[in-house]
């Protein structure tokens, strides 16, 4: 999962360059998103766009439950099953093998998986032209944060609870326009963990942020949340899709 953020003032901006490579989105998908809030768009990346960078992370999967075999602590490799597969199967064997790996491809702060084909996917011209078209400039502040969000079955760091992206933000960002991607590497379902969201809250304040959500994420606790949960949208979607 990648994200890519606009804010006219962020302190760790990474890069401003000029997007040349127009697909724009449609009127009506741009008007839904200054509405809604969102937007799920189905053919932002061709499938082999991806594959890179889901056999690197294929392949730190691989490392890490290899060092695991090494310690004694892992005796499947389950090393016939595929990327989409493989971390599930682990972890059904071993929770603690599952967390582990799980806990190394996000490191402390986020950013334990890092290499070049997660850059190309953040940076890609196709999904940046999409930001363009919502942001209504070809010049893109991206700042460098993505975050990996492994699904696993009860697993806490799995479960991100209520908040708005603006409530990690500091306060001089609350006025810009600032768009979060979200990349499904497989197609993500209410079974195996999609987003869900709350339309429409983007018109308000920002929400009271408390810290002690699960994992330590922050939450936004039920009598402040901006709208009634029930009306969510599950945000269902097909990998190589993208929602904003
Ligand atoms: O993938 C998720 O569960 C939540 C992603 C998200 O909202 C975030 O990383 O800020």
């Amino acid at each position: 999962m990648v994200n890519t953020g606009y804010c006219r003032n962020c302190e760790n901006r990474a890069s401003s360059r000029p997007v040349k490579h127009p697909t724009p989105l449609t009127p009506a998908q741009i008007s839904f998103f200054h509405e809604e809030g969102y937007l799920i768009v189905p053919d932002v990346f061709a499938p082999a766009d991806l594959e890179p960078l889901r056999q690197e992370l294929h392949q730190e999967i691989d490392r890490k439950a290899r060092q695991l075999q090494a310690e004694g602590k892992l005796t499947n490799l389950h090393a016939e099953l595929d990327f989409d597969r493989r971390l599930a199967a682990i972890y059904r064997d071993s929770k603690e093998n599952g967390e582990a790996i799980m806990r190394h491809l996000e490191g402390l702060r986020g950013g334990g998986f890092h290499a070049p084909q997660m850059f190309d996917v953040i940076a890609s011209p196709k999904l940046l032209a999409k930001v363009s078209a919502l942001l209504g400039t070809e010049e893109i502040v991206a700042s460098s944060v993505y975050r990996i969000r492994p699904k696993l079955p009860n697993i806490g760091r799995g479960v991100v609870p209520w908040h708005q992206d603006s409530g990690y933000f500091s306060p001089h960002c609350d006025k810009s326009l600032i768009i979060t991607c979200w990349v499904p590497l497989v197609d993500a379902t209410v079974e195996n963990g999609c987003m869900q969201i709350l339309p429409r809250t983007h018109r308000g304040e920002v929400a009271m942020h408390h810290t002690g959500g699960n994992a330590g994420f922050l939450v936004i606790k039920d009598e402040n949340l901006p709208d009634d949960p029930r009306k969510s949208v599950t945000a269902s979607c097909r990998a190589a899709a993208s929602s904003s």
